[in-house]
């Protein structure tokens, strides 16, 4: 029996997440065109007849000082520490950046076992022949697959060779698993992967979901959940509410429909905005989002 964990590390927007549900064939980490729209270590677990592979979808490595891209960087170190392989997902549509050259710097100590996957390649503008010098450079021992996780194609190879090169072991969850996220934190990210879809710039960074009540009501049938999307200013609470509440009425709406599918149970969702100032400059707010 194969058992490993899997550190899945990218640029942000490499479509990390993207792969990891389509492998799982769940969604189990959100998506978006955002930037940085995964902000913690998310576990999303495969089973077969061969054995489990448990992927960490992490945070995109991104070079910049900031405060919360550090944080952010600090989930990606981590997270290479806790595991037995690296999948290093590299975005085909763009040229390789300084990002790359840091990733590879990274990596260069679990060199045995990376495996590189060059995604996107559904694109027909890519640059992939100018990535596979960068690497040949970079990165020489890793092997290296093309494929698109949208589309599927070339996922079905990665994953026998993940599987090939897994160590022996135990499984670490049960079958029917297919991530470890808690409830609460799994719908606060659908209100938040919904939210975000709508609002542009700044307010996606500027966006966090709190979850202030869960219950089971109805004997067990329904489940009622009351959220918060909270945000930095005034301003961006009066584009989250939307004219006459309909911004904030088509995020509940879209919301809700997803967490029905999810959770076992009618969901009802009360959807409401607030404002915490510099909340992304609040150690202790950070450090409990983060976790
Ligand atoms: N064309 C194409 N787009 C993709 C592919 N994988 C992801 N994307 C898109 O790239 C964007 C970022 O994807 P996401 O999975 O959130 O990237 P992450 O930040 O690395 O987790 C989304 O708009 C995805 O739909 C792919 O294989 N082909
Ligand atoms: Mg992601």
């Amino acid at each position: 029996m194969k058992s490993a964990f899997i550190a899945v590390i990218g640029r942000p927007s490499s479509g990390k997440s993207t792969l990891i549900n389509r492998i799982c064939r769940q969604k189990v980490s959100i998506v978006s065109t955002s930037p940085q729209t995964t902000r913690n270590k998310i576990r999303a677990i495969y089973n077969d007849s061969e054995g489990q592979l448990v992927f960490i979808d992490t945070p995109g490595y991104h070079v910049s000082d900031k405060k919360f891209n550090l944080y952010l960087k600090e989930q990606v170190k981590s997270a290479l520490e806790e595991v037995d392989l690296v999948l290093y997902v590299i975005d085909v549509t763009r040229k390789p950046g300084e990002e790359e050259g840091e990733i590879c710097r990274i990596t260069s100590a679990f060199a045995d076992k990376l495996v590189i996957a060059l995604n996107k390649i559904d694109e027909k503008n890519n640059y992939v022949v100018e990535i596979r010098k960068f690497l040949e450079e970079e990165a020489r021992t890793a092997k290296i697959f093309e494929i698109s996780g949208l589309t599927g194609a070339g996922v079905g190879e990665l994953m026998d060779e993940l599987l090939d090169i897994a160590p022996e072991g135990v499984k670490f969850y049960p079958e029917e698993y297919y991530t470890d996220q808690e409830p609460e934190f799994r719908a606060s990210e659908i209100i938040r992967e919904k939210a975000i879809t709508h609002v542009r710039q700044e307010i996606p960074h500027a966006l966090y979901v709190e979850i202030s009540d869960m219950e089971l009501q109805q004997e067990g049938q329904k489940l009622w959940i009351r959220a918060f999307l909270v945000v930095e200013r005034e301003s961006q609470k009066g584009i989250m509410i939307g004219r006459g509440g309909r911004m904030i009425r088509t995020i509940r709406l879209e919301a809700q429909e997803e967490l029905n599918q999810i959770f076992p149970y009618v969901v009802h969702l009360d959807l409401r905005v607030k404002v915490n100032p510099r909340w992304r400059k609040n150690n202790s707010l950070l450090s409990k989002l983060f976790k």
